[in-house]
Parts: structure tokens; sequence; C-alpha cells
């Protein structure tokens, strides 16, 4: 009888690559209005009137806070988005970003 050749088959399996997610992080400064805070929360990052108010006044009384998490060129994009908006208003509002832990 012939042998029979038992060939062994190794197997990779593909895990799901996903992006590393980055967030966009609002800064407290002492003269942007609250309202216009408000204004280009709920513009850039598509918050309602509550929401965009209470990520307002986190920033306000803590110096900061995280408002969302994007892939990296979403997060870079808004970011940019809402800082001109301040920008152009001669506000010195700021958001930056950072990679997601
Ligand atoms: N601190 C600002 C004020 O008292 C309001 C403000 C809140 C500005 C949050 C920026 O990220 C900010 N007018």
């Amino acid at each position: 009888m012939p042998k029979t050749l038992v060939k062994p088959r190794t197997q990779t399996k593909l895990k799901t690559q996903r992006p590393p997610l980055y967030k966009v992080i609002l800064i407290n400064d002492d003269y942007t209005p609250r309202e216009f805070v408000v204004l280009v929360l709920k513009a850039v990052f598509r918050m309602n009137e509550d929401q965009a108010y209470r990520v307002m006044m986190t920033a306000h009384q803590k110096g900061a806070c995280v408002i969302a998490v994007y892939a990296r060129d979403v997060a870079e994009t808004k970011a940019k988005e809402a800082t001109d908006l301040g920008k152009q208003k001669g506000y010195p509002l700021f958001f930056t970003t950072e990679p997601e832990d």
C-alpha cells in the first residue's frame, strides 16, 4: 500500500485592521464667547444645543474637553475647520487632536 503523505496545513488568520482613532479636543480660552463655541460645536460636530452646551461648559470649567473620536484625517479636518471658524471672527478658539489610547 502506498504511503499517504500528510501535508500539514498552516493557516494564517487575517485580523481585521481598523484605523487608529483620534480624539478631537476643545481647549478653553478667556475670549471666545460661550454662544460662539456652542454654534461651532453644532455646525462642525453635529451636536444638538444641549450636547454642545455641556461640552462647552466642561471645557470652560476643566480647561479642555474631548468632543468625539474619528479616523485621523476626519479628526484633523474637523479640528481645523472648527479652529478656522473662530479665527475668521478673531477668536483664539482652538481644537486639537490626539491619538486614542
Ligand atoms: N471661557 C470662555 C468664556 O468665558 C468660553 C469658552 C468655553 C471658550 C470653552 C472656549 O473651549 C472653550 N467666554
